[in-house]
């Protein structure tokens, strides 16, 4: 069902928010896993499996372990982490392409037994992060001991996760992760991917449905029809090449390295380290594991730009940068352990009038794609609305870069948005309009996290 602006709960003030996000997160579990939304997105989905156990975590770090242990359950033999899960249990009608549209990829001898079906694509690696957060979480004596089992039995499997990023996806050693197709980077339709689609001759693509048009208000919320042209020719590549690596890199029409993912992976990788520690893992692992950080950090500083003042994506078919101004070109920020000066730039571009200083914001966080770029919409999915699960990702890296005042005003600005607009997916940036989804579940995981961790520890108020 859609649902209008304003939304069907007004929430009158922050600390009103915690039920109500702990009440979507109960609504979207399905015993074990949480689906992604409860209309839109009736399946499990890879990154947004992480961003869920981070909330979780603050409810019962049993169950947020469970989280991530129900998503590796559907990991490949090449250590990749499928980019859906499909809910056996959901309607044919109710997603597309669903797992009828994926069911090929299962006779890849990689693939994991099915069903349940999996995508053949991944998404960014917020896993690691996540496991180390609900250790952390799990402050007592015997909630602490069953998170660190959890630690051991999860260890290799990130550890494979990560290895597979930094061989079959990195196969140049350039620390740069290589994505097959825009729904891996998770920024489907951003402009980031503009330039890189236009060049795919696209071929024939039967008829197909949008039961996701069903969902929103109106169709300029989602990708249009070309865009989902080219979605479904490449996963039709993907899957012409048997899902085989080495083939899909000889012949795949799209192939860019992604800055936001490499620099997840770089954040992923500095929580595997801690948690290779804590599992009392071998010397070898430590310093293989550095020495993936080392090389993330080398190459998103190879994609900087001084001239946009961002890191950018590289289209490696037409071996050229993708030029769009979007929020993906803070990655280097998401990585962590920046040279002062760079800070001190990507501070800068983040608060000028090209992102948070853009005068028309209804509030101090960051659209998706900067007003001022050519490709942005504000209504359009990834081409401009502010997504409270990119603000969370901004938040965590101010937080860690010692950056308090200002990842104070996204956290306290982006709870404002979601206390007066409910828990979309995302947010019209001059309005503050909810929309796509409603009760997305990660942005109430979000919001979770964000309550029990602002300086005055809102948690305590629900
Ligand atoms: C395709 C589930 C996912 C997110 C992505 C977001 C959207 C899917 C879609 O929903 O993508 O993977 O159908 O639009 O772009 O980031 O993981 O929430």
């Amino acid at each position: 069902m859609v649902v209008g602006f304003p939304p069907r709960s007004v929430l009158v003030g922050r600390e009103a928010l915690a039920a109500p996000a702990q009440e979507v997160l109960r609504q979207n579990d399905m015993g074990g896993w949480t689906r992604a939304a409860s209309d839109l997105y009736p399946h499990q989905w890879n990154w947004d499996t992480g961003f869920i156990a981070i909330g979780l975590a603050h409810l019962d770090t049993r169950r947020a372990a469970r989280e991530l242990e129900s998503l590796f359950e559907h990991q490949w033999k090449t250590g990749k982490v499928p980019h859906i899960v499909f809910n056996p249990m959901a309607p044919p009608e109710s997603y597309f392409p669903g797992p009828d549209h994926w069911a090929s990829a299962a006779a890849s001898p990689d693939a994991p037994p099915a069903p349940p079906y999996t995508s053949c694509l991944c998404q960014p690696p917020t896993h690691a992060i996540a496991a180390q957060r609900i250790w952390e979480a799990a402050s007592d004596g015997r909630a602490r001991a069953e998170a660190t089992a959890f630690l051991r039995d999860i260890y290799p499997k990130l550890l494979a996760w990560h290895r597979y990023l930094l061989t079959y996806r990195d196969p140049e050693g350039s620390g740069l992760v290589t994505i097959y197709h825009p729904w891996e980077s998770g920024t489907d339709n951003s402009p980031r991917w503009d330039a890189a689609l236009e060049a795919v001759e696209v071929g024939e693509v039967p008829p197909h449905p949008r039961y996701d048009l069903e969902h929103v208000d109106d169709p300029s919320q989602r990708p249009t029809e070309a865009d989902y042209n080219r979605y479904l020719w490449l996963v039709k590549l993907v899957k012409r090449a048997a899902c085989d690596e080495a083939t899909i890199y000889r012949s795949h029409p799209f192939l860019v390295k992604d800055v936001l993912f490499s620099a997840i992976l770089v954040a992923a990788n500095e929580a595997l380290l801690e948690i290779s520690r804590l599992v009392g893992a071998s010397r070898e692992d430590a310093e293989l594991i550095s020495s993936w950080i080392s090389r993330g950090h080398r190459g998103l500083e190879s994609r900087w730009d001084p001239e946009v003042r961002l890191c950018l994506d590289y289209d490696l078919r037409a071996a050229e940068p993708l030029r769009s101004r979007t929020v993906a070109g803070f990655a280097p920020l998401v990585a962590g352990g920046l040279r002062p000066r760079r800070l001190a730039t990507l501070l800068e571009t983040l608060r000028s009038p090209s992102f948070l200083g853009y005068p028309r914001l209804r509030r101090p966080v960051p659209p998706s794609t900067s007003p001022e770029d050519p490709g942005f919409s504000p209504r359009s999915y990834w081409r401009g609305p502010v997504w409270p699960v990119i603000d969370w990702l901004l938040w965590w890296a101010l937080e860690r870069a010692q950056e308090h005042r200002l990842a104070e005003r996204v956290r306290e600005s982006s709870l404002d948005q979601i206390a007066k607009g409910g828990f979309a997916e995302y947010f019209e940036p001059f309005t503050g309009e909810p929309l796509g989804s409603r009760e997305q579940s990660w942005t109430a995981a979000v919001v979770l996290d964000w309550l029990a961790s602002g300086p005055e520890r809102e948690m305590r108020a629900a």
